[in-house]
């Protein structure tokens, strides 16, 4: 397909060129190529599709790599990386040695910080601007965040800062009502009060032009932005960014891409903190995502005429988690859910739906919705958090100071735990069986089935007492379909002196090692851990047997289960221990991660034959 005016944009410069008129349509073209390419790739894309008029303006105005543009979350980078050079590297978007999903600063100069968890881009360009004016940096600093964003703690203690430092950070705040579902909170709905008035800025100009002409009109005009500040207070009453000291812009037409650069220009004219207000619509321009743009937030492969996903979606782990609380809810009135802007994410809209008193969407605030949960357990509540692996990171201070040292009884349902594929570094869930195994009283089970999920989450309901966290991946289950979750472990196979230990998901990894080694005659004994926590103390009898012990975990090296292991009981067997070692994780199928970083069958295969010389 041709795009006459996109394809001759390689570099942000060259959106200087282009004619004010040509904008439009040249928004139009980037609308049609992100379309056709996520709908092969799958992707965001929702969040880019209102977008692209807030972006074609910001490099428009502004000069990258000198002047830094920050996304939050970075989810909406679509058309920053096709404005700065990589139109070209998208039909291997999110794939394995492919350009990112989210900010990446090594994948190209005009990516100025990562992005992937939200809330941050306030305190990065904060920090940035601050920088710049320390060591004499040129450039300006800009952000832009979106109203699911500004839900996050981090925002407002950054705005905090911003408006008092006098700095010219420019925040744009992209402002479309939603998260991935419907944004949540008061600030949310004091927002979606504020109306677009087309009106204003022509008023403003005609106004400016009219008294600018007029003897001693400079005053004039002074008195008039005064009298129309005022009016304009007023009109939409004193906005939050400015009690906080930001000049606030606003509420402009977001998807007018001529309106937006004239903002940005005045903003950049500013030598203060400026919040530049604008409402978008949310996949503009594709009717399917317009309509739904919950589920085009994030897709996989769909067809462009339908908009029907190319596979339809497998029951998965999430789902499963769902119908297993509705049940349990069903049953105890004490238990309730609480999650942190995901709710379809960790599956629990039909939770939502059916028990509307017992459930909390917080917004994207891990930290409170973790306090917060602790809170509830101190009257009673059985609060069950469903948070992504990577998401509790953000929570983990909450965990370890209001959950565990009193030993609430707050139940974590560990979405995405693992690896987690296409969304790369920022969002592998890799570091969560070390920061959970660290927390004193904390009980980690982790489920390979979804009857074990089922068995997992009625135990840590109902038979815990104190913090516990059920760690599953993101997907449908494989091979293994058994349920032996009333044990801290089980043993799977028996085998001669070598034993394969393993967890999760990568059960189905050891079985089908077992079998290939067995074909050549080495019999190792697989054991499945259930409740990550007790095994450690029970495993001296258990292990006594084997000599040679291979521990096969998609985590981080230091801090998981195989270290522990091998730290206790490693002094009289040999353990080999396969793990993703100290490293960050790009991009990629899982089943493509897990053989390059060497955590499959082949790689216990290959293991154990090198243990048996
Ligand atoms: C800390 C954290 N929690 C949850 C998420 C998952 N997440 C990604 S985008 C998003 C919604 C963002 O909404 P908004 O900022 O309004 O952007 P929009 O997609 O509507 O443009 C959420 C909850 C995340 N990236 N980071």
């Amino acid at each position: 397909m041709k795009y006459p005016f996109l394809d001759q944009i390689n570099h942000p410069q060259d959106l200087k060129q282009l004619d004010e008129k040509d904008l439009p349509v040249l928004c139009e073209e980037i609308r049609q190529f992100l379309i056709r390419s996520v709908s092969k790739t799958g992707g965001h894309l929702a969040s880019n599709l209102g977008a692209v008029e807030l972006t074609v303006a910001l490099h428009r105005v502004f000069s990258s790599p000198e002047d830094c543009i920050m996304l939050d979350v970075g989810h909406q980078c679509y058309v920053h990386k096709i404005l700065t050079g990589r139109k070209d590297f998208f039909a291997n978007l999110r794939g394995l040695g492919g350009i990112s999903g989210f900010l990446r600063p090594s994948e190209s100069e005009h990516d100025c910080f990562v992005s992937g968890h939200a809330s941050n881009s306030i305190s990065a360009a904060l920090g940035m601007a601050r920088a710049k004016k320390q060591l004499g940096v040129s450039g300006r600093s800009i952000c832009m965040i979106g109203d699911g964003a500004l839900t996050g703690g981090m925002a407002y203690e950054a705005l905090n800062d911003a408006g008092q430092s006098g700095l010219p950070l420019i925040v744009v705040f992209n402002d479309n009502e939603m998260s991935i579902s419907k944004n949540v909170g008061a600030m949310s709905k004091r927002l979606a009060s504020i109306r677009v008035r087309p009106g204003y800025f022509r008023l403003k100009s005609s106004v400016k032009q009219v008294l600018g002409r007029l003897p001693k009109g400079d005053r004039l005009v002074d008195v008039a932005t005064d009298a129309k500040k005022w009016l304009k207070n007023a009109l939409f009453k004193e906005t939050l960014f400015e009690l906080l000291g930001f000049y606030y812009i606003g509420p402009i037409d977001g998807n007018d891409v001529n309106a937006v650069c004239n903002v940005l220009e005045e903003a950049k004219r500013r030598n203060q903190p400026v919040v530049v207000h604008c409402k978008t619509v949310k996949g503009l321009g594709y009717e399917p995502a317009e309509q739904r743009p919950n589920v085009f937030h994030g897709v996989s492969a769909f067809d462009v005429e339908t908009g029907n996903p190319v596979k339809p979606k497998e029951k998965d782990f999430s789902a499963v988690f769902g119908a297993s609380l509705c049940q349990l809810a069903e049953e105890n009135q004490r238990i309730c859910a609480i999650t942190a802007a995901m709710s379809e994410g960790t599956g629990l809209s039909e939770y939502a739906d059916r028990f509307r008193d017992r459930f909390f969407d917080v917004g994207i605030a891990e930290e409170h919705a973790v306090t917060m949960a602790a809170g509830m357990a101190s009257q009673g509540a059985i609060p069950v958090c469903a948070i992504y692996s990577t998401f509790l990171q953000r929570g983990y201070d909450q965990l370890l100071h209001d959950v565990a040292i009193a030993g609430h009884h707050v139940v974590f349902g560990i979405d995405r735990a693992g690896l987690v594929g296409a969304d790369g570094e920022t969002h592998q869930g890799i570091f969560d069986v070390p920061y959970l195994m660290t927390v004193p009283g904390m009980r980690v089970f982790s489920p390979s089935s979804f009857a074990e999920l089922n068995s997992a989450l009625r135990y840590a309901a109902s038979a815990c007492t104190g913090p516990v966290a059920i760690r599953y991946p993101r997907g449908g289950e494989g091979a293994y379909r058994g349920d032996s979750m009333d044990q801290p472990f089980t043993v799977l196979r028996e085998g001669d002196s070598c034993a394969v230990l393993t967890y999760g998901m990568l059960i189905n990894d050891a079985l089908a090692a077992a079998d290939q080694l067995a074909s050549v005659g080495i019999h190792v004994a697989v054991l499945k851990i259930n409740d990550l926590t007790t095994f450690p103390d029970l495993a001296e009898s258990v292990l006594q047997p084997y000599s040679s012990i291979v521990v096969l975990e998609d985590c981080v090296a230091h801090g998981c289960l195989g270290q522990v292991l091998a730290t206790r009981y490693g002094k009289n067997r040999t353990f080999a221990l396969l793990n993703l070692g100290a490293r960050f994780i790009p991009e990629g199928t899982v089943a493509q991660l897990k053989h390059l970083y060497k955590i499959d069958a082949d790689a216990i295969v290959a293991t154990v034959e090198g243990m048996h010389g």
